[in-house]
């Protein structure tokens, strides 16, 4: 190994443990890129997903008397995220090839409608959104994973900073008036997280792989992957449907997703572990 490739590793193995700013680039190469062992800069992650660095992070909110508390520390790992809630285009081509099975077709329901098929896919339950990661070799995030790509390591409220949501930041319902549909993945460009990563806040509501708990654990933790058991999983980021701005902050949870539940409000995005360089 010359003294170049060697630096080159240390500056990636550095790059993970000082847990690097928000961009996600390895010294020396662009963002989304990570060096690999001989020193060259390839992309992180697939197209279509956002590479996160990992790193450390407070996750929960310090303030909060509920499930969103105790704020803890958490250690990630480098991983992938998609940029884009899965559309309901995407779920029908996974349901065609047999590996996903029908969604609900009730009013508000995507995928049946040919004319929302660029929208999020909705309707699916959990066990459908882990059979769909799963066909396109990826999993759902955990709710880690989701937090710290919504709200990178700062300690932000939403995934652009600390202001108010907008109708530019995101699809919700504000301004009295009700939304009764989704909007296509990446509408709202003024919603990027620090990662990239759009409509963290709003649109539909996202399934992590997480079983919910009412309190999350103490102690600081490295890769969490939620309650060792329970009844629900948890689906974060709120909704079109919320008026109050809280209820599409990065921290919030939403729970009571069990086995075979499922409404128009609800959809899901994947990720995987960052293996490029290593
Ligand atoms: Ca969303």
């Amino acid at each position: 190994m010359t003294r170049r490739h060697r630096l080159a590793r240390l500056g990636a193995l550095a790059a993970l443990v000082a847990a690097p700013g928000l961009a996600g680039a390895a010294p020396g190469c662009k963002k989304g890129q990570v060096a690999d062992a001989a020193g060259k800069c390839v992309d992180a992650c697939p197209a279509g997903m956002q590479y996160v660095p990992g790193g450390t992070f407070t996750m929960g909110d310090p303030k909060a008397d509920d499930d969103r508390g105790p704020a803890h520390e958490v250690t990630l790992s480098p991983y992938c995220i998609d940029t884009y809630e899965v559309t309901a285009k995407a779920y029908a081509a996974c349901q065609k090839d047999g590996a996903c099975s029908e969604t609900q077709t009730y009013s508000g329901c995507n995928v049946p409608r040919e004319k929302f098929a660029d929208h999020p896919a909705n309707c699916v339950t959990w066990e459908q959104a882990r059979d769909y990661c799963a066909h396109v070799g990826k999993r759902l995030p955990t709710e880690a994973e989701w937090e710290m790509a919504a709200r990178g390591t700062d300690g932000r409220r939403f995934p652009w900073g600390n202001q108010k949501p907008t109708l530019s930041r995101a699809h919700w319902s504000t301004g009295g008036h009700l939304y009764i549909d989704t909007v296509k993945p990446g509408s709202k460009k003024g919603g990027a997280s620090p990662y990239g990563v759009q409509d963290m806040a709003g649109n539909v509501c996202e399934l992590v792989s997480d079983v919910w708990a009412p309190r999350y654990p103490s102690g600081a933790q490295t890769d969490p992957q939620g309650a060792a058991s329970g009844e629900y999983h948890v689906c974060r980021g709120g909704s079109y449907n919320n008026r109050d701005a809280d209820a599409i902050s990065a921290t919030m949870r939403r729970h009571g997703y069990s086995t075979g539940s499922t409404d128009e409000l609800t959809g899901f995005r994947c990720a995987m572990a960052c293996t490029a360089g290593k």
